[in-house]
């Protein structure tokens, strides 16, 4: 199905496509459920009621007028800050300190220590995008961070990478011990669905939509999502230095080991699509959803997020070797030195810069088709994620 083996045509684009396709029919087929049912009376603001009234909290606003210079005069930096605000205290009574209080000191430590917050923030982006509140989408941001904490815990043990450094603090399992390290993480992966099981519909998302957002995320981290991306990342590092190694992929025999260089372009996307841009697809898919976007909005928000998201793992992979431990809060230089495959190895710096470059055009060309001042979170946040320095 992937088209893998021989194809002249970029490979990551019919990886994307292919696996995509299936992921979003399945979404559709599944949930293409009746948004009929009224929301919690007084949860609608006055006016708000439409064809999409019973789909979520929707806010009015006036758009602004076409061609004002709303976009340019938008500052991220206030953005970030306000709303990363709003999610920290969010997270903060979302996981408070709890009896047992190891296992909730754990997930805190790793959870509220730091970090952009971009998935939660690009959530509430895509919820505002299309007419959602900002309380419609703290759930499903909440859970996108938590999901994401979860992640990095697993990736920091000494199983996997091995790392004593994260988001400037020594990591998880360095301070609480493995055995918790591991417990903390199961805890925050299934609390971010509980989570949104037990918030979303009391902000007034229609149950339907909130199961979507469920699907959507917890699709994102499991075998066909994060853990794919991990597990096919694992046996590329166990058979790096073999040559004619043949793998299936999706049912497909792919071969890692192109003359010269271990992995080619086609599976290095195949492990960044799942590994790092499915789960922030997910958080911004998730915030459209229960913002109340129409399916053809949502559809547009995938397909910017989809951009984003690989962006996002090319942008780590050049500041992994453009940048110091201290600026990025975590051990710099990690995959030169074990001549891990990245973007830089692959295309040389200026390459992996232009096909960032590229990715940012894609991603800006998705919001083109929506009102200007909403969609300049997202313009701006591209943007970030593309020129940022950490
Ligand atoms: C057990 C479901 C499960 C998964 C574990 C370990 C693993 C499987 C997957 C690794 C996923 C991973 C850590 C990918 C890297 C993603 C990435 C680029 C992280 C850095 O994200 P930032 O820059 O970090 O947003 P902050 O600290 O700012 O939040």
């Amino acid at each position: 199905m992937l088209q893998l083996i021989h194809c002249d045509k970029p490979p990551r684009l019919l990886i994307a496509r292919a696996h995509y396709a299936m992921a979003y029919a399945t979404v559709v087929c599944s949930y293409a459920t009746n948004m009929t049912a009224k929301p919690p009376a007084g949860t609608v603001p006055a006016g708000a009621a439409s064809r999409r009234q019973a789909a979520a909290v929707r806010c009015v606003s006036t758009p602004p007028e076409l061609g004002s210079p709303v976009v340019e005069r938008f500052d991220l930096k206030e953005y970030m800050a306000e709303k990363g605000r709003r999610v920290n205290e969010a997270l903060e009574l979302a996981v408070p300190l709890r009896y047992p209080e190891l296992i909730h000191r754990s997930m805190r430590h790793s959870l509220l220590g730091g970090g952009k917050r971009v998935r939660p923030l690009l959530a509430i982006a895509a919820c505002e995008l299309v007419g959602g509140c900002e309380a419609a989408a703290m759930p499903v941001a909440c859970a996108a961070e938590m999901l994401h904490t979860m992640s990095l815990i697993h990736d920091d043990l000494p199983c996997m990478d091995n790392d004593a450094l994260r988001r400037g603090q020594p990591t998880n399992h360095v301070l609480f011990g493995e055995e918790t390290a591991i417990l903390a993480a199961i805890a925050l992966h299934s609390f971010a669905f509980e989570h949104v099981a037990a918030s979303a519909s009391r902000v007034g998302v229609a149950p339907e939509r909130v199961v979507r957002a469920i699907l959507e995320l917890s699709n994102s981290v499991g075998s066909e999502g994060l853990v794919a991306g991990q597990v096919i990342n694992q046996s590329i590092n166990q058979f790096q230095n073999l040559r004619g190694i043949i793998f299936l992929l999706n049912s497909q025999i792919v071969d890692i080991s192109c003359e010269g260089k271990e992995v080619d372009m086609g599976v290095l996307e195949y492990i960044h699509i799942h590994k790092t841009a499915r789960l922030l697809e997910a958080a911004a898919v998730s915030g459209a959803i229960v913002g109340g976007g129409e399916e053809a909005e949502v559809e547009r928000v995938r397909r910017y997020a989809r951009s984003v998201g690989l962006l996002f793992q090319v942008v780590d992979d050049i500041l992994d070797v453009t940048k110091t431990s201290e600026e990025l809060g975590k051990t710099a230089g990690k995959d030169l030195a074990s001549d891990k495959t990245t973007y830089p190895k692959l295309l040389g710096l200026d390459g992996a810069r232009e096909f960032a470059h590229t990715l940012v055009l894609q991603a800006e060309g998705e919001l083109a088709a929506f009102d200007a001042a909403r969609a300049a979170p997202l313009y701006h946040l591209a943007r970030f994620i593309a020129y940022r320095h950490n």
